[in-house]
């Protein structure tokens, strides 16, 4: 009751159309706390309501300006393509009554507002290879569609989010630290120790980006599927979870699907005999990306392409991993040992996505003829 009082103050804040009537809270994320605002007027919009996670992104006002332009960049894209109703296509951002992209309200909580997509869904697990194909189309086109825009102009928003280094630093800075909990230490032992030995693997790929050898896009950093929008038939209509924009390789946003849209389970599946690779949807997965993108990837790009999913799996699952280590301070966690669930699953999965990176290869061969 108090939280709906408090959404109502909220609401006010922004510059909406309507009257709305109902908020429920929606979504699947890990990081924010989202709400489905419905409109009372047939003629105004839903709305799409998020408490930022601002332990997460210290800075909303810069995601913010990140989200605007390249949402705008994109609208321009559809606009010339004369697609229909391209505002249908794209993140819309809903200011403050006065122009400020996001509300920081007495509590220091920060709060942000969307039209809301219609008629869409997205989905956690996916069940077919066209599912993937498309989902993959979808990522690729947004890759496209940013390839003329300056990455460095955009706010660096998680410095080395996708960094495998930086991430194995924390885990191991999380080994030594003085809040890593003795009991988690003891039981994550055998499970780090193989984590570690993983990664010369996955370094050397960011050290070639590093040189500058990979060139730099706008990437958006977490296309986990669930972060697509899909229409009534199926088709990709939006990429949204745009707080991650920033400058990064292919590899990053590749291998991000390549994690969520190829398994056979879910990230948190504990029974690790269900976790497995469907390779119909690698496949899938990869010819959908390429169509949106062999025009524009170079030939080092396709080189590192088959090693970019079980880069990003093995990121993921250390992650994990360090967050259990240190008693869950960054992703939500529905039970005592998810974290632990879910980075036993990555470092699996990575695994036998290492194994299958033929599968990858031999599609990208298709695409060099
Ligand atoms: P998180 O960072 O917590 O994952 P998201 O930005 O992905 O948050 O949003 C959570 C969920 O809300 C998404 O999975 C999607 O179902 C839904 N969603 C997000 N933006 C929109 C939108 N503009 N229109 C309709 N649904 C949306
Ligand atoms: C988070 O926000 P969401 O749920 O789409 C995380 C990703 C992880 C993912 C793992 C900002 O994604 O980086 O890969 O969980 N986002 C952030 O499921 O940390
Ligand atoms: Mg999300």
């Amino acid at each position: 009751m108090g939280e709906r009082i408090a959404i109502q103050h909220i609401i006010h804040q922004f510059a909406i159309k309507g009257k709305i009537s109902n908020s429920v809270p929606f979504g699947s994320g890990h990081i924010h706390d989202t709400y489905r605002l419905f409109n009372d007027s047939p003629t105004a919009p839903d709305y799409l309501l998020q408490r930022f996670n601002h332990h997460v992104f210290p800075n909303p006002f810069q995601v913010q300006a990140n989200i605007a332009r390249v949402s705008q960049h994109i609208l321009r894209k559809l606009q010339q393509t004369g697609r229909p109703q391209p505002e249908r296509y794209c993140l819309q951002i809903i200011p403050c009554k006065d122009g400020t992209l996001c509300y920081r309200d007495p509590q220091q909580q920060y709060w942000r507002l969307f039209v809301f997509i219609p008629d869409c869904h997205s989905i956690d697990l996916v069940d077919t290879p066209e599912q993937a194909y498309t989902g993959a189309f979808a990522f690729g086109q947004f890759l496209s569609q940013l390839h003329d825009f300056p990455p460095a102009s955009l706010h660096i928003i998680l410095p080395d989010f996708n960094n495998v280094k930086a991430r194995l630093a924390q885990l191991h800075s999380a080994l030594q630290s003085p809040n890593a909990l003795p009991d988690r230490l003891q039981q994550t032992a055998a499970l780090c120790e193989e984590a570690l030995s993983l990664a010369p693997t996955f370094v050397e790929m960011q050290n070639v980006y590093e040189t500058g050898h990979i060139p730099q896009r706008v990437t958006h950093n977490d296309t986990k599927f669930n972060n697509l929008l899909l229409n009534r038939q199926g088709q990709g209509q939006c990429v949204i979870d745009l707080d991650t924009v920033m400058p990064g390789m292919v590899h990053y946003d590749f291998g991000d699907g390549i994690r969520t849209a190829t398994g056979t389970a879910p990230e948190d599946e504990a029974d690790l005999a269900l976790v497995a690779v469907d390779q119909a949807k690698l496949a899938a997965y990869t010819e959908g990306y390429l169509d949106a993108t062999h025009h524009l990837l170079q030939p080092i790009e396709l080189h590192y392409l088959p090693l970019a999913g079980p880069l990003m799996t093995y990121l993921t699952g250390i992650r994990f991993l360090t967050d259990f280590l240190l008693g869950d301070p960054y992703y939500k966690t529905n039970f005592e040992t998810h974290n632990l669930v879910r980075a036993e699953n990555q470092l699996a999965f990575a695994k036998m996505l290492l194994a299958q990176q033929g599968v990858v290869q031999t599609i990208i061969k298709k695409y060099q003829q």
